[in-house]
């Protein structure tokens, strides 16, 4: 298949970059992390989006490489952004683990290398995970995110709510961050979607977890959000994600 040669091609030329999506606080306005998310412009298919190409790194190996890749770039970029006056106020940088690659390879020991090549504190990142990647071998997924706790790396829950969700994982596992799926946000003018959304801050907060809401695109679900206890939020609200150049004017806007 023509993609996935092309897509060989651009892993072997690093032409994946990661772009930035902001996240900010919903108490201060602060810009508290920035979202990896792969982007990909190829000469002859155009913009490809990860929703396509992700899923065939995952099933043709090539996700081993690109998301160390993707992980090494990120690290790269986000030491960048922290300036000498700001110190730990830098913005933290999230970037996704995807389940396939969070089976197959050794994660834990991916993520130290990159730490230790590049010099990025572990404290400024963050992994993304989905419910998806507790499925498969719950002892092991729990064994991996551990070591990466341990090191100082912390650890989000990505697209909360949706699949799989056990709420005993929430006890079990080291967790730091629920992301709020933006289906939930996107439907929050109803009563049903809202509750739920509430229900996640409530648990966030009983359990000492930051929350994030996903897919922020109006004035007033960042309102109703901030009056419901949410910390942080995201979206296009806000801003889409952004070249890694147009970082630092993010974090010169941000108050
Ligand atoms: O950026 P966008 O909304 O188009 O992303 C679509 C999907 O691709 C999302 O589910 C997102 O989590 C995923 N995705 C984007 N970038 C990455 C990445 O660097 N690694 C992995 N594993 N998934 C990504
Ligand atoms: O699965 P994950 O949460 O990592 O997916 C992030 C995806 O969500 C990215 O593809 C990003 O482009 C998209 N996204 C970011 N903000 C918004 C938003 O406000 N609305 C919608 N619909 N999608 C968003
Ligand atoms: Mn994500
Ligand atoms: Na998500």
């Amino acid at each position: 298949l023509i993609i996935t040669e092309r897509l060989k091609a651009a892993v072997a030329r690093e032409e994946i970059v990661p772009f930035y999506q902001p996240q900010y606080s919903l108490v201060d306005g602060g810009l508290v992390g920035c979202e990896a998310l792969a982007r990909w412009a190829d000469a002859e298919l155009g913009f490809v989006g990860p929703d396509i190409f992700i899923p065939i790194a995952e099933q043709t190996g090539l996700v081993t490489v690109l998301g160390e890749q993707l992980l090494k770039r990120a690290c790269l970029d986000a030491l960048t952004w922290s300036t000498p006056d700001r110190g730990l106020g830098c913005p933290m940088v999230c970037v996704n683990i995807s389940p396939i690659q969070f089976e197959r390879d050794d994660i834990a020991k991916m993520v130290r290398r990159v730490l230790d090549d590049t010099g990025l504190p572990a404290a400024r990142l963050e992994i993304e995970v989905t419910e998806s990647v507790l499925i498969a071998d719950t002892q092991k997924a729990a064994a991996t995110l551990l070591e990466l706790s341990d090191m100082g790396v912390t650890i989000a829950l990505d697209d909360f709510g949706t699949g799989y969700s056990s709420l005993s994982y929430l006890r079990s596992l080291p967790l730091n961050r629920l992301k709020i799926d933006r289906t939930f946000v996107r439907d929050m003018h109803e009563r049903p979607a809202q509750q739920i959304v509430n229900a996640i801050i409530q648990l966030g907060a009983n359990l000492g977890l930051c929350v994030i809401a996903e897919g922020v695109e109006t004035e007033e679900q960042r309102q109703m959000l901030a009056k419901m206890g949410c910390q942080d939020g995201q979206g296009y609200l806000f801003s889409a994600a952004v070249p890694a150049r147009d970082v630092h004017r993010l974090i010169e806007a941000a108050v």
